[in-house]
């Protein structure tokens, strides 16, 4: 019998993914063959320097998706479908302290070691609702949340115990392995199930991602996004489509230094046709804007000290060359006798807590209410390891093992 591994189960769950994204949103299919030709057309330019930061085929499998959901237990188990994957949670994000604050906390799921980031690199942003925390959500709305999240199951047990076979036995047989890929894409699928309209506007008026997460009985890729080698021309290129893109590109801006972290940018979300039941109990036909098409690039990882530095005074405080920021300790590179300059990037695998609150941001369709005075609950890394039920992993130690 023959075996796929999770590093097959992830490529190929990725690939599933993308299919299903591009027939519900077209414009990310546009947004793909675009990164695609630009990638070519790249590669043609520079040769071998193309692809310092990953290979051609892995840079053009390279997705990341965003999903969001509402529990513990639903955390736990999106933890045991892409483990199967071999994906692993890295990081703790707190969106809560973003501007405008969004009511979630994040990890994102991604393969660790070098050889699987090689293989395929696919990685899932997961936020969790917060829904206890007061700044947000008034005592009734809490309990009428836990209710309505505590009565949905957005996985089959059949698919989780398929995970956790899969993670247990290292793959799964042929058969089951399509049984898996089937049964994990329908549940990222948007849902034509109806949406309670007053539900849904109670909780938008507090925070469109709330609604998004807690005014339907599922969940959905919120956004899937493909890695381009040059996202200026890739911006240009798209509004020359008629794309409506947000009006920047989020991260480092355009240097000639290193290319250093993540560069982001997206296009508005569309309207997307849905089902309301209304008050009365009719259904009425209307539409959300909650999905749209994202796309990045991304460059060399730093360090601690390295990330402190962009973080306080930006990326004009770099030094010029490679060499110089290996130097100064503030990237991290492996050694590389076939490299340029002996060195080869670590390529950040990771998320930036400020575009991702720009991203969130551009896309909200209310401004949302919260309410400072009120008190916060806690949540840090520890909390969401134990939510998780698995290792949380720190991504600085991630880099510091690839070297
Ligand atoms: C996630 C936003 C974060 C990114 O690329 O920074 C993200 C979301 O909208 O659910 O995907
Ligand atoms: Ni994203």
């Amino acid at each position: 019998m023959s075996v796929v591994e999770p590093t097959e189960l992830r490529a190929r769950f990725a690939r599933s993914l993308s299919a299903l994204y591009g027939t519900e949103v077209p414009a990310y299919t546009t947004l793909v063959e675009v990164c695609e030709q630009i990638n070519a057309e790249v590669l043609d330019r520079l040769g071998a320097e193309a692809e310092r930061h990953g290979s051609i085929a892995r840079v053009t499998a390279e997705r990341h998706g965003a999903i969001r959901v509402g529990t513990a237990d639903e955390l736990a188990q999106v933890a045991r479908i892409l483990g199967a994957c071999g994906m692993h949670p890295v990081g703790f994000y707190d969106l809560r302290e973003a501007s405008p604050p969004v009511p979630v906390v994040s990890t994102a799921f991604r393969p660790t070691d070098s050889d699987e980031l090689a293989a395929n690199p696919f990685r899932v942003f997961t936020s969790l609702l917060v829904v206890d925390d007061r700044r947000f959500f008034d005592a009734a709305t809490q309990s009428q949340l836990e209710e309505f999240l505590g009565a949905r199951r957005l996985f089959p047990d059949e698919l989780l115990e398929l995970a956790d076979r899969a993670e247990t036995c290292n793959g799964l047989e042929i058969g089951d392995a399509e049984r898996f890929l089937e049964l994990a894409t329908a549940s990222f699928a948007l849902s034509a199930e109806p949406v309670d309209h007053a539900w849904y506007d109670h909780l938008e008026a507090i925070s469109s991602v709330a609604a998004d997460i807690g005014g339907v009985t599922s969940t959905h890729i919120n956004h899937l996004t493909p890695r381009v080698l040059d996202i200026d021309e890739l911006y240009r290129r798209m509004e020359a489509r008629g794309i409506t893109m947000i009006d920047r590109i989020q991260g480092p801006p355009l240097t000639t230094k290193p290319a250093v972290l993540l560069r982001q940018t997206s296009f508005r979300a569309l309207a997307e046709p849905r089902t309301f039941r209304e008050p009365d109990g009719s259904l009425a036909p209307g539409e959300l804007r909650v999905r749209f098409g994202e796309v990045e690039a991304r460059g060399v990882a730093l360090t601690p000290a390295g990330r402190a530095l962009y973080d306080d005074r930006g990326i004009d405080a770099f030094p010029d060359t490679a060499q110089e920021l290996h130097a100064a300790g503030l990237a991290y590179y492996r050694r590389d006798p076939d490299a340029p300059g002996g060195l080869s990037p670590i390529v950040y695998e990771d998320f930036l807590p400020k575009s991702a609150a720009g991203i969130f941001a551009s896309n909200l369709t209310s401004d949302g209410s919260v309410d400072a005075a009120q008190r916060a609950s806690a949540r840090d890394a520890a909390w969401l390891q134990d939510a998780l039920g698995r290792p949380l992993h720190d991504p600085y130690e991630l880099y510091a093992a690839q070297v």
